[in-house]
């Protein structure tokens, strides 16, 4: 589920020419970003899923710039010697004068090379270079933030980086992406002192939007209103969105994610951007037709142990009739849309009481906030189910054990006698340690500001508590997911397929990945009124049986081809093209821009696909599942062959179209 639409009409639109290989072995691409590494949002991910195909065509030439955090280093990078002799010689050249640059390969897929700056190893150097900024662009940063001070660290290390390899580039063209205002620094510093690469700057968000929009002002329907300005200064964030509005104008080209985030830009940043580049994803191809449906029963299984422990002494619902929902993302209360999340779980949570419904829903909030590791109750809860599953594998044991004997000698062993007393005493203790005084908890770790936390205060407002007779569970899990987790040790990815439905009913996003199962309008209606509608598609959603929910993963994943990597990367490609042809006009010329084509792109199948699930309703909400195995695969196959020949509409693009003025939008999409 997503909030805000997007519309994605313009996919198609690929200029000719970019089929055109660029002379990659003559040229160096940096990428810089304070995500390198480093999660905080959604930005790392599109970096890390990019980079195998950024790698692909770069090849030993393509490197990203980022912050040095020790942990992250040591758990993501491995260290090596830079085989480019520019950039050795740059790395060495900086750690002669006392900065601490580390080098290696990211362990993702594609590993391309990192660069990595110690911060803090260099702050000594802050009230110099506050002093070159200042010459620059005569923007001043405030000794009290320390975020921005820590950016200017890290794009003076970044301009000086790109100083001592243009030096030593040995003819190779040098083009240099910076990502968001954090990375921007490096760009104004490079461009001021006219260092002769090719820059393009991406902004993911805007600081302006993002400030507005948490302040719940009616951002998206009045942005030539703002006197940004003013706002920027009222707000304290002047200084940065100096930074901001800077190092959009001095880059070469400009390009943001969306078409919504173009027209933001144009208002809060007053210049429009060259080129938008979606952001795509690294798509795996399964080579059994269902192995996706496979992955999603493996992983929710995976979920539902974490859940028997979480919820022990209290697992008096089926865990077979219970639906996992999740919300992720950097954590921001309203913007991500949590509030009216919430809100409509507790509107779901009395529909489903009402209608004495036998669903029950765990929605987990992935949202990283400040804490003191897990909670005792929550690590409890583990150690409790794990306790209970050692007890009955030892009796397990046992009893199999006396089976056995009793069958090799020819007799059935007396079932009353199999087990003895202290099997049956172990067995009693084991039930007793699943008592509990306390509810389930709603979140799993120790929260610095519990008191203030948003999610927190919603839920004790709304009294979303864990209680039995609640239908709607709800956890906080203020930390990304890793699978390294002694807690839940699930990647995102799994922990995504895993679960029946994630919501993503965001005020302000940018950019979302959203295949377009249920559009909430958050533009065009009151708060309240898309609480109802959220609110519809999830109760929706709990009626539908098993086996609409598998049709539904079909359709959902067919629809992952539109946001490959492989074909939306060209936008990135484009942008170097741009920059390129203005930064080295002599060397690097662009056609005139031909005739957008889609050469190359396989629409997903089926081209169209009705909205689901109502193209599937089944009479009956509730059918059975005993049914739902049976014969699934040849069952998709023909349900969606007979959709196929029954709508003929040709592209996918018409997906999640925001159309212009229009007042109201569509709940599921129709095409
Ligand atoms: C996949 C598996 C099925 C399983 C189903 C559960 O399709 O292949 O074996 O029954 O998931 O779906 P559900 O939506 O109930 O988790
Ligand atoms: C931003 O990161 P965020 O999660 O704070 O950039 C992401 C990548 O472009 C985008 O998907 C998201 O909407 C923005 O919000």
């Amino acid at each position: 589920l997503r909030g805000r639409s997007l519309s994605v009409t313009s996919l198609g639109g690929l200029p000719v020419w970019e089929a055109e290989r660029l002379p990659v072995e003559d040229l160096l691409l940096f990428e810089v970003s304070w995500e390198v590494t480093n999660k905080v949002g959604g930005i790392c991910t599109v970096i890390q899923t990019k980079a195998k195909t950024t790698a692909d065509e770069w090849g030993e030439n393509y490197f990203l710039i980022g912050p040095y955090f020790e942990h992250n280093m040591k758990t993501q990078v491995e260290q090596c010697e830079p085989a480019n002799d520019a950039v050795r010689k740059a790395v060495d050249a900086m750690n002669k004068h006392g900065c601490q640059v580390h080098f290696g390969r990211w362990l993702i897929e594609g590993s391309p090379y990192v660069v990595l700056f110690d911060i803090s190893s260099s702050a000594w150097n802050l009230d110099r270079w506050k002093g070159d900024f200042w010459e620059a662009c005569g923007v001043g940063i405030p000794h009290h933030d320390r975020e921005a001070n820590d950016m200017l660290i890290f794009g003076s290390l970044t301009a000086w980086f790109l100083k001592e390899v243009t030096d030593h580039a040995d003819g190779k063209h040098v083009i240099a992406q910076f990502h968001e205002w954090q990375a921007g620094t490096g760009l104004i510093l490079s461009r001021a002192r006219k260092l002769p690469i090719a820059t393009v700057f991406t902004t993911h968000a805007t600081l302006l939007g993002r400030y507005l929009c948490a302040a719940n002002i009616d951002f998206y329907n009045q942005l030539d209103k703002f006197d940004i300005d003013k706002e920027a200064g009222e707000r304290q964030i002047y200084h940065r969105y100096c930074m901001e509005r800077a190092s959009v104008h001095c880059a070469h080209v400009f390009t943001t994610v969306s078409e919504i985030t173009a027209i933001e830009a144009e208002h809060m940043l007053k210049r429009k951007p060259d080129v938008v580049t979606p952001n795509g994803l690294n798509v795996k191809k399964f080579s059994a037709v269902h192995e996706f449906q496979n992955l999603h029963a493996m992983y929710k299984a995976r979920i539902q142990d974490f859940v028997r422990g979480h919820f022990y002494g209290h697992l008096d619902f089926d865990l077979e009739k219970t639906l996992f929902l999740f919300i992720a993302g950097r954590y921001e209360f309203s913007n991500k849309g949590a509030d009216i999340f919430l809100e409509s779980l507790s509107r779901l949570n009395f529909l489903l009481r009402m209608h004495k419904s036998n669903v029950t829903v765990v929605v987990f909030f992935i949202m990283p906030a400040k804490t003191n590791n897990f909670n005792v109750e929550t690590l409890k809860g583990q150690a409790v189910r794990k306790q209970l599953w050692d007890t009955v594998h030892c009796l397990k044991e046992k009893f199999g054990k006396k089976l056995y004997d009793g069958l090799l000698r020819g007799e059935i062993p007396d079932m009353n006698s199999i087990l003895d007393r202290d099997d049956l005493t172990i067995m009693k203790r084991a039930i007793f340690s699943t008592q509990r005084q306390s509810l389930p908890p709603v979140t799993t770790h120790n929260m610095i500001d519990d008191s203030t936390d948003p999610i927190l205060s919603t839920i004790r407002r709304i009294g979303l508590f864990n209680n039995r007779a609640d239908r709607v569970k709800v956890i906080l899990h203020p930390e990304f997911l890793s699978s390294t987790s002694p807690l839940l040790p699930m990647d995102y990815e799994e922990f995504v397929r895993g679960c029946h439905l994630g919501v993503f009913p965001s005020y302000y996003e940018p950019w979302g990945y959203t295949p377009g199962i249920y559009i909430v309008d958050r533009r065009f209606r009151s708060p309240d009124d898309s609480c109802n509608q959220l609110t519809q598609f999830l109760y929706g959603f709990c009626k539908q049986s098993r086996r609409q929910r598998i049709i539904q993963r079909n359709r959902t994943e067919r629809l992952s081809d539109l946001l490959d990597w492989r074909y939306l990367g060209r936008y990135y490609q484009h942008a170097r093209h741009l920059t390129l042809s203005r930064a080295f006009p002599d060397k690097f010329h662009l056609e005139p821009t031909s005739p957008p084509t889609t050469d190359g792109f396989k629409y997903p199948r089926p081209s169209s696909v009705p909205p689901s699930p109502s193209g599937s309703q089944a009479s009956s909400p509730q059918s059975s599942d005993a049914e739902d195995e049976e014969d699934e695969d040849e069952r998709y196959d023909e349900e969606e062959e007979a959709e196929r020949d029954r709508l003929n509409i040709k592209s996918p693009f018409s997906l999640n179209h925001f159309p212009k003025g229009k007042k109201k939008l569509h709940g599921e999409y129709k095409n």
